[in-house]
């Protein structure tokens, strides 16, 4: 409200008349004049700002809350066990050191939101319902598992190994699908991925349903926010999509306990008004939660709005320090004010004014917000609840700066929280901090176990395996794994017709999910725009620009393709989305999210970590991949290590294929390991731009290929003193090999035989998994890794060459027999003829080859003056700048 009020009695007129249309005519009708009014003012040129907000208040007043149909006694009991033992799970953990760690204050401000939405609306996966989606705070983990305690499917002995984690015992630290595979769905401790993958599972659910894979009409995805967490970009970058989308099966809970970890959200101002603008000029449904019951009196009696004027003034900093003081306090630094409002509460006690709770902290508030949320149509809800960190530790941290970190409370504090939740502690146990737990057949764990009956079952709860998909045999890509003859094509277009094959599969061709983001043009994929048509959920309100050709653009309800715009996070959500929908929905499908490589695993890395927790099972497809090959485009393009970033990664398996029939055997690989025996792992491959002939599988490929190396072209027979050298490389790299190989012979006489491969990780991996064994088992025979046995009989010296840095071919070292060299694309990127850049990484066929002499000569084979002599040939000049300093 703007300036004094100038002539009160024609204020009076306008509002008697508001709320006469409001009574006899309803709100409706109150809003559409209001409307046409604000719309006449500002065409009259009347200057009328534009405000998202609202005023602090309840958006649901008291006489159009939905009513609580619980046992509100019973469940406060419930509740406040769970309280007790979420704090006690933490503290015992703590107990002797403080090495392990965990969060009190965070639950102990949501165990409300959490317990209303336990006890009235998450359905579990059951018969009749596919199950919500419920993702919940990371470091409330505490208090989830005390409710599983409660409800039997968790043991004191677990409770008493919270964060620990190696015995396979105990309890998760944070929400972890990878360590509790039953329990866990979704990782949400990265803050900002919850909340981003939130959005699109739900736009998944409805593209399931629309593309009639899944019913999915009923379920609904709850994700749970810190409010401090609302500063990762993450968190509100794609709040768009979502009211774009329509997507009214999504609902934001948003913990305004208005601190972080440090100290206040927004101490200078006020984080909800803030996030009910965002989300308001977003076009989400909001729903404040703001005050308790108990306040909803001193609302009602605020006839002039001095309350409602105190409680906008004060600022986010003011309500923190009231909350970690007391009634007294808060009478004198908010009440205080005005004499007005002092009298307001004159004949309140002071511990009356501090039960003047957070709407957050109220279950009658909050299952009112939760109903609306529910039954609103045609857009997402966030619930802007008002809460207190640390509610009930006191002394310990109740609203204070410190709390979030707080793993310990003192005797004192103890005792109070006891007896403000009434729990049956004597005070001689109470240093042993019990955990809590109700008698079988109390009407406590009566009320419990029907609640969660009716919702289907225990939440949360993770489906490990869904149906095996049948997956076509190899011969499925046959044209893949003959000769190109004569025809160059890139790898890029070989995935895109493997790819269309699989989408015309009769048995999982439904099940692929091809993503793209705003890079189909790039990666010759606009001819399936028509064929399988973008997913939208309106169809096609247009007649495409295009439409006369034979690949329009083409929208469509049933579209199979999701086309996510220029929007890499977003696209990766949606994949992950899609590839952990096996256990999500019962309904697996296969997705191939296609993208430039660079802005993939280093833009996006901490979601694919996530997906690795969630045990995702699809492709990733780094598009337009190495430093050299993708050659016009420049520093920011080239990708020359997203292989290292994909290596960090246990459960992502990674390839750098060169041609065709690898690609066609690591896709069917996949595949198979992914949906036919349900292995928890999914593909990253690298596809390339540069055009060549491709040739037929050599016989018998198949096994090395997957394992990451085969023979690909042995040399010629030579006797023991020939020289021979053994020439490994990947991706459109391994063509400067043989080219090498070629001039080796030719220019040196060195015979060369050439090795294709395709996975140095895996090389890696299995190399490694050897070298373990061998450590373990002393005293046996040692296992010999898969590169050394490639290796072993073969003469002469190793050089490797590849589009990555040289730490990339680096890894498999340790198994090489013998001297090994690395070439590699270290340094920034930059745009050029591909010819020239190779050239300059020195990774091209004059450098395997001067590599492969300078090894030799290194072993005494050749004299040192021959390494010369081919620099010389080949133009090289030994003062040329060193890639990585220029
Ligand atoms: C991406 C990321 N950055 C930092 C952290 C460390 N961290 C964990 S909890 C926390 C504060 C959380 O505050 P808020 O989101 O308001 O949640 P609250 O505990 O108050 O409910 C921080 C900074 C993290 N987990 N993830
Ligand atoms: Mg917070």
């Amino acid at each position: 409200m703007q300036g004094p009020d100038v002539d009160p009695t024609e204020t009076r007129e306008w509002l008697d008349a508001l709320e006469g249309v409001i009574e006899v005519e309803g709100p409706e009708r109150a809003r559409y004049l209001l409307e046409r009014v604000l719309d006449s003012a500002r065409r009259k040129g009347a200057p009328v700002p534009y405000s998202a907000n609202t005023p602090y208040l309840n958006t649901i007043p008291l006489e159009r809350q939905d009513r609580h149909p619980g046992d509100r006694a019973i469940e406060h009991r419930i509740r406040s066990f769970i309280r007790w033992n979420a704090l006690a799970i933490v503290l015992q953990a703590n107990k002797h050191s403080s090495e392990l760690g965990g969060h009190i204050a965070s639950f102990q401000s949501a165990a409300t939101l959490y317990d209303v939405g336990f006890m009235h609306f998450w359905h579990a996966p059951s018969a009749n319902h596919g199950g919500d989606l419920v993702y919940i705070q990371g470091h409330s983990s505490p208090g989830i598992y005390a409710r599983a305690f409660l409800e039997g499917r968790i043991t004191e002995e677990q409770l008493l190994q919270f964060r620990q984690e190696v015995d396979g015992k105990g309890i998760a630290s944070y929400p972890h699908p990878w360590l509790m595979p039953d329990f866990w769905q979704f990782p949400t401790v990265s803050m900002g991925l919850g909340p981003l993958m939130a959005i699109y599972q739900a736009r998944f659910l409805k593209y399931l349903h629309f593309r009639g894979l899944a019913d999915t009409e009923q379920r609904k995805v709850w994700a749970f926010l810190g409010d401090g967490e609302t500063d990762e970009p993450e968190s509100l970058g794609a709040i768009g999509l979502a009211s774009r989308e329509k997507l009214d099966n999504l609902i934001f809970v948003i913990n305004c306990n208005l601190q972080r970890l440090d100290g206040p959200v927004r101490g200078n101002g006020k984080i909800i008004q803030e996030l009910e603008a965002e989300f308001r000029g977003a076009g989400w449904n909001v729903i404040k939660v703001l005050w308790g019951s108990t306040w909803d009196p001193l609302i009602a009696a605020d006839a002039n709005g001095a309350l409602l004027k105190r409680m906008e003034e004060c600022v986010d900093g003011e309500f923190q320090d009231f909350k970690s003081k007391n009634g007294a306090y808060v009478r004198e630094h908010f009440f205080g004010k005005s004499p007005e409002l002092k009298a307001m509460v004159a004949s309140m006690s002071d511990a009356e004014i501090w039960g003047l709770s957070r709407g957050g902290h109220d279950p009658l508030k909050i299952y009112a917000a939760y109903a609306a949320a529910l039954k609103h149509k045609g857009q997402p809800t966030v619930i802007l609840a008002k809460t207190v960190k640390g509610y009930g530790m006191g002394e310990a941290g109740e609203g204070q700066n410190i709390t979030h970190q707080q793993k310990k409370m003192g005797e004192a504090s103890l005792k109070e929280f006891r007896d403000r939740f009434s729990l049956p502690i004597s005070d001689e146990r109470l240093h042993e901090i019990p955990f809590l737990k109700f008698a079988a057949d109390s009407t406590e764990m009566k009320y419990l176990r029907n609640r969660r009956a009716a919702l289907g079952g225990s939440l949360p709860t993770r489906r490990r395996k869904s149906a095996a998909l049948e997956i076509p045999p190899l011969t499925a890509f046959e044209a893949q794994l003959k000769s190109t003859a004569g025809r160059e094509i890139s790898t890029t277009m070989s995935f895109v017709r493997i790819l269309n094959a699989l989408l015309r599969d009769k048995k999982i061709g439904k099940r692929v999910v091809p993503i793209v983001p705003d890079e189909s043009r790039t990666f010759g994929m606009e001819g399936m725009f028509r064929q399988f048509g973008i997913f939208s959920q309106v169809g096609q309100l247009y007649r495409p620009e295009d439409a006369n050709q034979l690949m329009f653009y083409k929208e469509d309800r049933n579209g199979q393709m999701l086309q996510e715009g220029i929007n890499e996070p977003g696209a990766m959500s949606s994949w992950i989305a899609a590839a952990t929908s096996y256990s999500n929905s019962n309904t697996p499908v296969i997705p191939f999210y296609i993208y430039y490589s660079m802005f993939g695993l280093q833009r996006v890395g901490d979601l694919v970590w996530a997906a690795g927790d969630m045990r995702a099972r699809g492709f990733l497809l780094g598009g337009t991949a190495g430093r050299t090959t993708l050659n016009g485009e420049g520093l920011q393009h080239e990708d020359g290590h997203s292989h290292v970033l994909a290596a960090t990664i246990p459960n992502c398996v990674s390839y750098d294929p060169t041609f065709s029939y690898e690609i066609a055997v690591i896709v069917h690989d996949g595949l198979r390991r992914m949906y036919e025996k349900q292995e928890d792992i999914f593909f990253y491959i690298t596809l390339m731009n540069e055009n060549y002939e491709h040739p037929a599988m050599p016989e018998g490929a198949e096994a090395g290929i997957l394992k990451g190396m085969y023979l690909f072209r042995e040399g010629p027979p030579t006797d023991e003193k020939a020289l021979r050298v053994q020439l490994l490389g990947s991706g459109t790299i391994l063509r400067e090999v043989i080219a090498a190989a070629d001039l080796l012979a030719a220019d040196f006489g060195v015979a060369a035989d050439i090795w294709s491969v395709p996975s140095f990780t895996e090389l890696r991996r299995e190399g490694l998994d050897a070298e373990r064994w061998n450590l373990l088992h002393p005293t046996e025979k040692p296992r010999m890794s898969y590169v050394e046995a490639c290796l072993a009989d073969r003469r002469g010296p190793v050089v490797a060459a590849t589009d990555y840095m040289k730490a990339f071919a680096d890894q498999i070292r340790p198994f090489v027999p013998g001297r090994y060299r690395v070439l590699g694309t270290d340094g920034f990127g930059r745009s050029d003829y591909r010819k020239k850049l190779r050239s300059f990484f020195e990774v091209d066929r004059h450098f395997v080859t001067v590599a492969a002499l300078k090894s030799l000569s290194d072993q005494g084979a050749v004299p040192a003056s021959i390494v010369a002599e081919a620099l010389g040939r080949y133009g090289i000049h030994p003062e040329k700048p060193n890639p990585i300093q220029t």
